[in-house]
């Protein structure tokens, strides 16, 4: 909880909450555009968990009939994957 705190104060007034879906093991949509402070939130439809994963960075828990989210801190490009699924998979440019 304190974390979250944290991640609330140190955001941007006008930071935004990017929403993805997840049905049926794929990502929609699975590119979007962002900026630094923004969140993702993912939400899962499917029975089963899955993760969105960067190699090196963010891993996000999703379980099953649930949300995960990740607030962003740092520009560039991210490639995610799901742990569990590795054909599922999602981009992300996030920008300064
Ligand atoms: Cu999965």
């Amino acid at each position: 909880m304190l974390s979250l705190a944290l991640a609330l104060i140190a955001s941007p007034a006008f930071a935004a909450t990017i929403e993805i879906t997840i049905d049926k093991l794929v990502f929609s949509p699975a590119n979007i555009q962002a900026k630094v402070g923004d969140t993702i939130e993912w939400t899962n439809k499917d029975v089963i968990a899955h993760t969105a994963t960067v190699k090196g960075g963010w891993d996000v828990m999703i379980p099953a009939k649930s949300k995960g989210n990740v607030t962003l801190k740092a520009a560039g490009t991210a490639d995610y994957f799901c742990r569990f699924h590795p054909n599922m998979k999602g981009h992300v440019e996030v920008a300064p």
